[in-house]
């Protein structure tokens, strides 16, 4: 019996039954991930008890020479990892790394251009909903409505039309590489500055699969959690000339003690991240994408831009007469996880939405690799088609079963 078990068993149940959830299950939701014991280890650490409000050395706090040790160590793997001039590892999440950004360069009321959520970008672009959208007056910009893929003339003509202090490039549910050279240009010629988002490829960037924002923008955001497989947590990049706006944004400004254990995990993640096995991983999530996508495809599926270049495919579901939600709950009854996502100039809420996102990063991790896909693909599109089909979600259940027994997750026992 572990010791949780014997402290509250009630709790405990709840964990067993999220565990089997995550190994009886294939997890394609793009933003997530299965990160290492290792990584595990240190966040689940008694590091979890220290204060540490401050940076290395000049911290409000006694006995923080060993979280000094641990944050610098964060600081130096992750500058060398994105080959960055500054660094800082202490927001507790994306929305908390690009609200410090926006806090370092940004007066309330400010014009920013940011990627609509409907067209894939994030809701701490601009979303109304959001303290972005509260904060700032943002200008959205999108895709191109036949090829998918961002329409940078149109991101040019609005950036000259608006004159933004700040262009957001980054998003979480775009297929295709993010020409960052191209946003570097536009935002020089209307004197703005470019913060980039870059959690969902944050891993493909590590390893040079994706083509990296750094020499680019001033300011580059990330989580740590999806493609980079750390612990859920997220870091900022930037140059040398802000790293003290970066800092005194994140702490004081916006946050206080720093998650200590969170920080630990970072490290670890970053240290991960350089080895030379981190490569072959993303290479397998950029080929295990490209098959699923082909399948999907072949199979009669809309995708959105016609394909991928990163690690997820995004799927229009308005020819198949199918909304999101269903086909997100019909997944989930035969183990198939995957998450409702609107899709450009989408008529339905966000609630319903008239698409699904499906990503590689966990499966990829988990083992799968082509011949997997394309079984994948051949279930999903099974599925979505046959909606309340009772026979061939049975069918499909076990079928999901064999596959997650043979391929355990590997970081839980
Ligand atoms: N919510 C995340 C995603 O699923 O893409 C982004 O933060």
């Amino acid at each position: 019996m572990s010791y949780l078990q014997q402290v509250d068993t009630e709790l405990s149940r709840i964990l067993e039954m999220e565990k089997k959830r995550q190994r009886q299950t294939i997890n394609l939701i793009a933003s997530e991930n299965y990160t290492s014991k290792a990584v595990l280890e240190a966040h689940g650490s008694f590091l979890t008890d220290k204060y540490a409000e401050g940076y290395p050395r000049h911290r409000h706090y006694g006995g923080c020479e060993n979280v000094d040790a641990i944050e610098s160590l964060a600081l130096e793997r992750v500058k060398k990892l994105f080959r960055a001039e500054h660094a800082n590892v202490q927001p507790h999440a994306g929305a908390q790394a690009n609200m410090a950004a926006y806090f370092a360069l940004l007066d309330y009321g400010d014009t920013v251009m940011g990627m609509q959520l409907a067209h894939g970008g994030h809701m701490t672009h601009g979303d109304k909903i959001t303290f972005s959208g509260k904060s700032f007056h943002f200008i959205p910009y999108g895709v191109n409505r036949e090829t998918g893929r961002i329409d940078y003339d149109a991101v040019e003509r609005l950036a000259l039309e608006h004159k933004p202090k700040l262009i957001v490039a980054g998003a979480s549910a775009y297929p295709r590489i993010i020409d960052f050279e191209r946003f570097r240009a536009i935002a020089d010629k209307v004197r703005a500055k470019l913060m980039v988002d870059m959690a969902h490829i944050a891993g493909l960037i590590a390893v040079g699969l994706h083509p990296t924002p750094v020499p680019y923008a001033d300011i580059v955001t990330s989580t740590t959690h999806k493609t980079l497989r750390g612990p859920r947590s997220a870091f900022i990049l930037c140059k040398k000339e802000l790293a003290h706006e970066i800092d005194s944004a994140v702490f004081p400004e916006m946050q206080g003690g720093p998650l200590v254990h969170a920080i630990a995990a970072k490290a670890v993640c970053f240290h991960q991240a350089l080895q030379p096995s981190f490569y072959e991983y993303q290479k397998a999530v950029l080929d295990n994408a490209l098959v699923l996508a082909t399948e999907l495809k072949r199979l009669g599926l809309n995708l959105l831009s016609g394909g991928t270049d990163n690690h997820l495919v995004l799927v229009d579901l308005t020819p198949i007469g199918v909304t999101g939600k269903d086909a997100q709950e019909a997944l989930e009854r035969v183990g198939i996880v995957v998450n409702r996502n609107s899709i450009p100039f989408d008529t339905r809420s966000t609630w319903v939405t008239s698409g699904i996102r499906l990503g590689t990063p966990a499966v990829t991790t988990r083992g799968f690799r082509q011949e997997e896909m394309k079984t994948i693909a051949g279930l999903v599109v099974n599925i979505i088609t046959h909606l309340d089909d009772k026979g061939i979600e049975a069918q499909a259940r076990e079928e999901v079963s064999h596959l997650c027994g043979r391929f355990p997750v590997p970081s839980i026992e």
